[in-house]
């Protein structure tokens, strides 16, 4: 970390100091809200990352981070994208589990805790893959102990990646079709208007938005016709009463998000590894191979050869999503790639359109490219930058075998965090932190990056 006036934090040692303190002010006992305020409850991929952070500290309670989150699965095998608190007050967060009505709505849904209804990017096997391999250096204990979690949770990331697998993909194309927004974890990028856009807004239950009180300016959440949207479409998901094959013939929100898919791709391959620790049987081993290959697949017919970039598709409109978002270097998150693909992305990554912008405050890549028409500095996931997506980039450029482009990214990432700390996200030509303070992911995935040697990934 360089010399800079305007730094929150001076050291290396401070940063990680103070990274376990919001971890530890955020540890509800057994989970970690997301951030104190404005996300009071567990989200499904936030604990993941937060996972790869805490197995820096302790690896007994980055394991119980994801155990306590599968507590929470369906019996479809889906992981909810929130867990609800039931001791937050009332009024803290929307829409809560009295919105979403699952437990009475799904037969699938447990009836406690209370969850939502969709879920998000399976980053989980990936943080159980990278807490087994710290454990493995930490000792007999930890190893012996970590051993016994991860025979216990193979099961269930099994249930979790065939209902992936399968109800989300019922063609077998390798994409995984999310059904609304909130599932990709990039909310309201550029890459969901114009499916949004076709949606229909029915007459809806009124609501209150709780989100606004908790950042200093509206114009860095979601828009209020945008909110309305979101609405609609989980009161549509309840008309279903959250079946998959209901929603597969009646949603209005349908599209294959590449990055999902990719994150999905990377997960089975820890999962691989995961099935022969715990000596799985063949056929599960095989059937885990072909889900793998089978994502490699279907991102590759979804690559633009025109844009340099892999596009969701959106099964409504029968049509590919054309936009310029991070989503489109998911190839390189799903690995595997041939080199020519492989230097393609890396080149598109390093481009002015992303990460070599000119203006940048940082040469970290922003979620939304500035040139495209969606592109908004300051709001939400139309072009902010991401630490916990940097890190994400980072552990895939690493795995890719791109050691140096990796350590660059760590770097200049460890470099904005010591600025401007732990903020959920990051204003990219000017630095200015963004959303939520003391965002339990971003202080993860700094502990992660302090703990790699050379750019070295657990
Ligand atoms: C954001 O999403 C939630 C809804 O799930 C929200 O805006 O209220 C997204 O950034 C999502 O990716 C993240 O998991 C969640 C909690 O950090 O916040």
């Amino acid at each position: 970390m360089s010399g800079d006036p305007q730094r929150a934090f001076e050291t290396a040692a401070d940063l990680a100091a103070e990274a376990v303190e919001v971890l530890r002010r955020n540890d509800l006992g057994g989970w970690t809200t997301a951030a104190p305020r404005l996300y009071p409850h567990q989200w499904s991929w936030d604990s993941a990352f937060i996972a790869i952070g805490l197995a820096r500290v302790d690896t007994r309670r980055a394991m119980r981070e994801l155990t306590t989150l599968f507590a929470a699965q369906w019996a479809t095998g889906m992981v909810p994208h929130i867990v609800f608190n039931p001791y937050v007050p009332p009024g803290s967060y929307f829409p809560d589990a009295d919105r979403w009505a699952c437990t009475d709505l799904a037969a699938a849904a447990p009836s406690a805790p209370r969850t939502s209804g969709i879920c998000q990017p399976p980053v989980h096997a990936i943080a159980a893959r990278h807490i087994w391999s710290i454990a493995q250096r930490d000792g007999a204990d930890a190893e012996g102990d970590a051993r016994a979690v991860l025979a216990d949770l193979y099961p269930r990331l099994l249930a979790w990646h065939r209902y992936l697998a399968t109800a989300r993909d019922p063609a077998g194309s390798g994409l995984v079709t999310i059904y609304h927004p909130w599932e990709s974890g990039t909310d309201n990028a550029p890459r969901w208007d114009a499916a949004m856009a076709s949606v229909a807004v029915g007459s809806l239950p009124p609501y209150t938005r709780v989100d606004l009180q908790h950042v200093a300016d509206p114009g860095q959440r979601p828009t209020n016709d945008e909110y309305d949207r979101y609405l609609w479409l989980v009161e549509e998901l309840k008309r279903a009463r959250y079946d998959d094959a209901a929603i597969a013939r009646t949603h209005p929100f349908l599209v294959q998000d590449v990055l999902f898919s990719a994150i999905l791709v990377a997960a089975n391959d820890a999962l691989l590894a995961i099935a022969e620790t715990v000596a799985a049987p063949d056929a599960e081993q095989q059937t885990i191979v072909s889900w793998r290959e089978r994502g490699r697949a279907g991102l590759a017919a979804r690559w633009d050869a025109e844009l340099g970039l892999c596009l969701d598709f959106d099964l409504r409109a029968g049509a590919p999503v054309r936009t310029h978002t991070v989503a489109g270097f998911a190839p390189l998150v799903a690995g595997g790639l041939a080199t020519d693909r492989l230097d393609a992305l890396l080149t598109a990554f390093d481009s002015p359109a992303f990460a070599g912008h000119p203006a940048l405050r940082w040469p970290l890549p922003p979620s939304t490219s500035p040139n495209d028409p969606g592109f908004r500095a300051r709001s939400y996931w139309r072009g902010p930058t991401w630490p916990f997506l940097t890190w994400l980039f980072w552990w895939a450029l690493a795995r890719a075998g791109a050691h140096d482009r990796a350590e660059r990214l760590r770097r200049a990432a460890l470099d904005q965090i010591a600025a401007v700390g732990f903020a959920e996200y990051v204003e990219p030509f000017t630095g200015e932190p963004l959303g939520s303070a003391d965002q339990s992911w971003t202080a993860a995935v700094a502990l992660d990056w302090l703990a790699a040697d050379d750019g070295g990934v657990a």
